[in-house]
């Protein structure tokens, strides 16, 4: 499977499902299998490229759900979304996840872990066929803050691009081609809010390693921690949009890959209105065409950033 790509030079939206009681911002909302596929199919109605199915939740402190239960809270979904003819991704650690998954149609693998929560996952990968987005990651989410720290010279952007290298070479070994590799730098996965920002400022020498990146920020703590009230308290999870479409905006003038997001409407109209002044920069506006891709010669644009 080649990568899918996004529309119009932009990046490719990836719409959140999570089939899970306890995730941070939506758990229980789509558990059952029924309104998980509406949710999906409104993804999808929104705008999203891909549907990104999760059965665990890593919010900080989560427990893991036993194998079975992972299987039954995704496998249902992912089938009747690729039904559909919706390229899904499942968002899983293990490897039997992975291939069943897979099997089911999904076209995608978004590991969290990178290939380091289950040693059968990148040969599964290898394997499947499927693409793989290999996030950078250090534990399990009960302990992961305790591993936020980032000492060696160049601080949390060095170590995480170096991290990724090792990942993207781990799953070349096993037989995964590197045009089917993703990578991505893990916000809020053993980081504080400002290991996030400094990432966000060096994607540059992340994309250096020379993969498409994927950035998930979608309602995540840093943003409730930007957004803070005087008295210090964070933003609510469900009032930190607006941020994140504003960051959705200048990630998509960075040139990333893929955007993971809950809203996958305001997104797109984040995306809308990048494409759109990039069109009119390079003069293609007025064809008919609103959303035309930027061309050579654009000064700033989608698609033009060093990373992707
Ligand atoms: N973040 C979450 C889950 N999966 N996958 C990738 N590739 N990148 C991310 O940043 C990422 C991810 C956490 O968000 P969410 O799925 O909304 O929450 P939860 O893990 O609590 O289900």
């Amino acid at each position: 499977m080649t990568l899918p790509a996004g529309r119009d030079g932009l990046p490719l939206v990836v719409g959140v499902l999570n089939v899970t009681p306890d995730s941070f911002s939506d758990g229980g909302r789509w558990s059952d299998p029924e309104a998980a596929l509406a949710h999906g199919r409104a993804l999808v109605a929104d705008g999203a490229d891909v549907v990104d199915v999760g059965g665990e939740s890593t919010r900080p402190g989560a427990e893991r759900p036993p194998l079975a239960e992972e299987l039954r809270r995704v496998l249902p979904v992912v089938e009747a979304l690729a039904a559909d003819g919706v390229v899904v991704s499942v968002d899983t650690m293990r490897a039997e996840v992975a291939a069943a998954a897979v099997e089911a149609g999904a076209a995608l693998v978004n590991d969290v872990s990178g290939g380091l929560a289950d040693a059968d996952m990148l040969p599964a990968v290898a394997a499947s066929g499927a693409a793989y987005v290999a996030m950078h990651w250090r534990a399990h989410s009960d302990r992961m803050q305790d591993f936020a720290s980032y000492d060696a010279p160049g601080g949390v952007v060095a170590e995480v691009s170096a991290a990724l290298g090792e990942r993207l070479e781990a799953a070349v070994a096993a037989g995964v081609p590197a045009e089917r590799v993703v990578l991505d730098p893990g916000l809020g996965f053993a980081k504080t809010a400002e290991h996030n920002w400094a990432l966000l400022a060096g994607l540059d020498d992340v994309a250096a390693l020379g993969r498409p990146l994927l950035v998930g920020a979608s309602r995540k703590a840093f943003l409730g921690r930007l957004l803070a009230g005087a008295d210090g308290t964070p933003r609510p999870v469900g009032e930190r949009e607006a941020a994140h479409t504003a960051l959705v905006a200048l990630l998509a003038l960075r040139g990333v890959w893929g955007l993971r997001v809950h809203d996958v409407r305001a997104t797109r109209d984040a995306l809308a209105v990048v494409g759109r002044l990039a069109a009119e920069q390079t003069g293609a506006a007025g064809s008919g065409d609103d959303r035309r891709p930027p061309g050579p010669g654009a000064t700033t644009g989608p698609g033009e950033g060093s990373t992707t």
